[in-house]
């Protein structure tokens, strides 16, 4: 369960001043937590084509898209920065830019604290509020979802993004004031016509399984307990 044991952040705290003072180490980012939503259905299976790494939650996570009509792709992640150096607690999230029509987003807490963020539940409804949840430093998420719709013949691949570099466009952004590293999460679409000349959605950084919602969430539960 990934709650804050009473006094565990003044004994991190401690811990630390007795290690002496703190030591620039190499990036310390890994990811507690990840779901997909793609079209209605949560998976936790990445598809081929990207470039994801799920022990740090860095890479792209590529989706494609062949019917014509409406479609939404998403993805959740629930990184920790430094948590052995400073917690996965000290840390805060913020949008950059403007969103792009049709992409939608959301940080907040993952929904474990005594006052929990709302941002799993609306991954898992596939509508993110386009708000920071918490004002002060806590344990930050991140998604985003993005809504289209094809015309027959089309298709379209939509990318999510995570690494250490900020992208151009809009991005979030999961930092940790302490240890100074950061993750930026962005996205980009691109609908192909027939002809095969591209449309780009725009909003981010440029590039390029599945189980039911109640699968997701006994998933999810089972990691709490
Ligand atoms: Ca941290
Ligand atoms: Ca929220
Ligand atoms: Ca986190």
């Amino acid at each position: 369960m990934k709650t804050i044991p009473c006094g565990f952040k003044r004994l991190a705290f401690l811990a630390a001043w007795v290690a002496g003072p703190p030591v620039v180490l190499a990036a310390d980012i890994s990811l507690f937590e990840f779901g997909l939503l793609k079209d209605g259905v949560h998976s936790t299976d990445v598809p081929s084509g990207g470039s994801f790494d799920p022990g740090t939650g860095l890479g792209s996570i590529v989706m494609s898209f062949s019917s014509h009509g409406s479609h939404q792709g998403a993805v959740y992640v629930d990184h920790e920065l430094s948590e052995t150096l400073n917690t996965f607690f000290n840390e805060l999230g913020s949008p950059q830019g403007t969103a792009p029509a049709g992409l939608s987003w959301e940080i907040d807490e993952p929904g474990f604290s005594g006052d929990p963020g709302d941002i799993f539940d609306h991954f898992l409804a596939g509508s993110l509020d386009n708000s920071v949840g918490k004002s002060g430093p806590d344990d930050v998420s991140m998604a985003l979802a993005w809504n289209f719709s094809l015309q027959p013949g089309e298709t379209g691949s939509l990318a999510f993004l995570l690494g250490t570099e900020a992208p151009s466009g809009f991005h979030l952004r999961h930092s940790d004031p302490d240890s100074g590293e950061s993750v930026y999460f962005s996205a980009a679409l691109r609908i192909l016509p027939p002809s095969n000349s591209v449309a780009d959605g725009g909003g981010g950084t440029s590039l390029v399984a599945i189980a039911a919602v109640a699968m997701l969430a006994r998933w999810r539960q089972g990691r709490r307990g």
